[in-house]
């Protein structure tokens, strides 16, 4: 198996200080858990930002402070900014970090229900949104919640841009709503990815160690953070992203597995390769 990429997730859309007492939400607070995340073994930040009273915001001035303080704290990180957002978010409030060109970020491509709500990607917007990305040489991360965002992914590619280099996927799995967070699950959603795509899991909440084990056992990534976890064990808060990193490095590092730094991922993930003239 190759290097083993791990994504942090350090915020994410909807999590609260209530919930998470170590949620990072100041630029310099995200920054500082990034840093640390990165020395615990993440090559890549999957990122979302708050305002200064801490709500959720897909603003493009707050994701450029939060770039800015990532990229003192810790330079050579893989930066994938959401355009997910949070729910009930617009089009356009989602696509603003895209001009700041990171060099990836995510492309959800379906709609399902997200609890008790709704996360809305009807098509047409999802075409936009991969457009603007390749525009702009930013590559996508495709987050499949359940297998029919897969096969949205694989026609909009076959439409938009059949000669695509390198495709990626994130599967999402144990969402109310979306496919269960099982192994069963992360065997099945590997299998009907198409032939050469890299992919990574995450399992959100109690599903997070059964989905990570089993990326890790059939050779995919792995994305971990606040977002999708905010319990270290049952009962035991995460006190830092670093913690639920460095558990990840560990565990691949004694089935021999290395794990990858930022430029190893910058490979494995295909950055760069898309948008210009075709070869
Ligand atoms: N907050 C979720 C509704 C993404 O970042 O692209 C969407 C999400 C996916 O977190
Ligand atoms: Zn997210």
């Amino acid at each position: 198996m190759g290097p083993l990429v791990i994504t942090v997730a350090p915020v994410g859309g909807e999590l609260t200080r209530e919930q998470q007492p170590h949620l990072p939400l100041t630029p310099e607070e995200i920054a500082e858990e990034v840093a640390g995340a990165r020395e615990a073994g993440a090559a890549v930040v999957h990122l979302h930002v708050r305002d200064r009273d801490g709500r959720p915001t897909q603003a493009r001035e707050a994701f450029a402070e939060a770039m800015d303080a990532i990229r003192r704290a810790a330079p050579d990180i893989v930066v994938q900014t959401s355009t997910g957002g949070s729910v009930g978010m617009t089009e356009e409030e989602r696509s603003q970090p895209l001009d700041l060109k990171p060099e990836m970020a995510t492309l959800t491509t379906g709609t399902v229900n997200f609890g008790d709500q709704v996360f809305e990607n009807p098509y047409p917007m999802v075409e936009r949104l991969f457009l603007r990305m390749r525009e702009l040489g930013i590559q996508p991360e495709f987050e499949a919640f359940d297998t029919g965002m897969v096969e949205t992914a694989r026609r909009l590619v076959e439409r938009l841009d059949p000669q695509i280099r390198h495709l990626h996927f994130d599967l999402v799995l144990g969402v109310p709503g979306g496919m269960a967070g099982m192994a069963a699950s992360v065997i099945h959603m590997a299998s009907i990815l198409p032939a050469g795509a890299s992919w990574s899991a995450t399992g959100i909440g109690r599903s997070h160690m059964e989905v990570t084990l089993q990326a890790l056992a059939l050779g995919g990534h792995v994305r971990t953070g606040f977002e999708d976890t905010i319990y270290y064990a049952k009962g035991r808060l995460a006190t830092t992203n670093a913690e639920l990193i460095a558990r990840v490095a560990r565990i691949a590092r004694e089935t021999g597995r290395e794990v990858a730094t930022p430029d190893q991922a910058r490979e494995i993930l295909g950055i760069g390769s898309i948008g210009g003239e075709r070869p």
